[in-house]
């Protein structure tokens, strides 16, 4: 999908001229703070990181990207390209899902990532203050050896930015015990495109005083500013950390298995996460490393505790572990004993997404659906492949499986199309199909990942028109020119 055959370049926009790049130049100062393509001899692989999306499906034609060191340099970056019509997308690191990150034709990139500083922890409270472009993974370093832990954990955090996180609402691996960055995040400096600092960057966790407008920048997807800051509230890092991977025969006993997990496990589960059979046949195919359990089952998941005191969880779970298996309710399970364990069987849940590309290409559907009904949209739509022949063993068949994984203790489902190419028949017997079947159950057609240009056509199957035109008339207030992240979902 090199091109978008459906969308127009908007010519309101102005071309990039030599000029515009002679401003830019004398502002950043550095020639490291620019990838120039337009004076200079930036070549197209130069370009390439920036321009083509983390699954390599989506990709523009931007030939100039800024790399602004502070506050002050985005603002004025934006003003200048707010008063001359020059689009930007604003950037982290390109892991987003859904397109959002990379432009559609030549706007410019302002990338994060030479704001990357620490600004201010407090030992006390465990709020941090860091620039956007500080990596989740840093962060998370950097608070671990203050006895804290970022309220945030995902597979891409070895690149993904802490902006780019609060930027999408991104979810996780820990929502299930931390909550939502709508919660965690206590405030926000952003830059708006006329170039006004909004210096919201509070370190309350409680301030009723009016509209809370950072809740508009979490999950915004660069739409109406760029966030050069955060303020997140950091839980104490759990001393006894214990992962359980258990086999089960359905999802009927999954769902059991949860419900005794809260119960059981109580204030020390801090993970819950689904994984099919076919996910880990293809995690397996992939990376040829030995399974956890004996065997195949048709569902597993993968347990996490965090606690304080190691023997008092670790009894607990092996007591659960226990009545579960007794109750028939889980076939098989393997506990962690040590931290090489433990990042094993974590590798089996956060390495599907790098995996399930292996064949040439994934549709992604990131659902919220009521958990009773969640892995019904799985075999509804394999069966829908299968009826109408798309999928099967042999290269003439488009579809390599259909998968399902995800968040189940959120209801968030990842349901996955591994395929051989990207093929119209498969997208139209998919969609709106998958949008339809999750807008009768009220559910979310993205739980975590946002709209971007992946999901920008079928945001009224989650939202109603009131909605969706109060999001405009917020956009119109914040860009008036429409400068930030155009032609994504608003
Ligand atoms: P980018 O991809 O660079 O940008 C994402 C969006 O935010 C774009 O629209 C961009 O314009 C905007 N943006 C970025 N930075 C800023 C900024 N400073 N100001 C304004 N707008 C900005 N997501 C989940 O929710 N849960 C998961 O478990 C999860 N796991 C993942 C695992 C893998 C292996 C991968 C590749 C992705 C995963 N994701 C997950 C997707 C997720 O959205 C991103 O990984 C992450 O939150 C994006 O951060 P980023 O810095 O890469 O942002
Ligand atoms: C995860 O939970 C991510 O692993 C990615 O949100 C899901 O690749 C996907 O569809
Ligand atoms: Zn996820």
């Amino acid at each position: 999908t090199d091109s978008y055959p459906e969308i127009k370049r908007d010519s309101r926009f102005a071309q990039i001229s030599k000029e515009h790049v002679d401003y830019f130049k004398e502002l950043l100062g550095k020639e490291a703070a620019l990838v120039d393509g337009v004076t200079a001899g930036a070549t197209e692989d130069d370009l390439e990181p920036f321009n083509s999306d983390w699954m390599r499906k989506y990709r523009g034609h931007c030939r100039l990207v800024l790399k602004p060191g502070s506050t002050e340099e985005v603002s004025k970056i934006l003003k200048y390209c707010n008063e001359n019509m020059l689009a930007v997308v604003p950037q982290g690191g390109n892991t987003g899902l859904v397109g959002g990150s990379v432009p559609v034709f030549d706007e410019i990139v302002v990338s994060a990532s030479r704001m990357n500083q620490i600004r201010f922890f407090d030992e006390v409270s465990g709020v941090l203050v860091a620039d956007a472009g500080v990596v989740l993974e840093v962060a998370d370093q950097y608070l671990a050896e203050k006895g804290y832990i970022f309220p945030l954990d995902l597979g891409a955090k070895g690149s993904c930015h802490i902006g780019g996180n609060v930027s999408t609402n991104a979810g996780g691996l820990r929502l299930l015990r931390y909550g939502s960055l709508h919660g965690t995040v206590l405030g926000i400096e952003a830059v708006l495109p006329d170039g006004t600092i909004l210096d919201d960057l509070s370190r309350l966790r409680k301030n009723n005083t009016g509209y809370d407008l950072k809740q508009l920048f979490i999950g915004g997807e660069g739409t109406i500013g760029m966030i050069t800051a955060v303020s997140i509230h950091c839980p104490q890092r759990s001393k006894a950390v214990n992962v359980a991977f258990l086999g089960l025969e359905s999802y009927e006993k999954l769902q059991q298995t949860f419900k005794e997990a809260k119960t059981q496990l109580g204030e020390i589960l801090s993970a819950f996460e689904l994984m099919d059979s076919q996910s880990q046949d293809i995690f397996h195919k992939v990376k040829d490393n030995k399974r956890p359990l004996e065997g195949e089952h048709p569902f597993y998941c993968l347990i996490e505790t965090s606690g304080s005191n190691s023997e008092h969880d670790s009894e607990k779970l092996e007591k659960f572990l226990e009545d579960v298996m007794t109750k028939e309710l889980v076939t098989d399970g393997v506990v962690a004993e040590n931290e090489t364990q433990l990042r094993s069987l974590w590798s089996q849940r956060e390495g599907i997404t790098e995996t399930i590309g292996h064949w040439g290409g994934v549709y992604k559907y990131d659902v919220s659906i009521p958990i009773k009904d969640m892995y019904k949209l799985v075999e509804d739509t394999r069966k829908r492949l299968e009826d109408a022949g798309l999928k099967g063993e042999s290269d003439k068949y488009p579809v390599v499986d259909v998968v399902g994984y995800g968040h189940m203790g959120d209801s968030n489902l990842h349901l996955n199309i591994a395929v051989r190419r990207y093929d119209k028949e498969v997208e139209a017997a998919l969609e709106p199909f998958v949008y339809e079947w999750i807008a009768e159950r009220n559910g979310s057609i993205s739980a975590e990942h946002g709209l971007g240009i992946a999901k920008k056509k079928y945001i009224g199957y989650s939202r109603n028109e009131t909605t969706v035109d109060l999001m405009k008339q917020i956009k119109n207030l914040y860009d008036p020119n429409g400068i930030m992240n155009p032609y994504k979902y608003i």
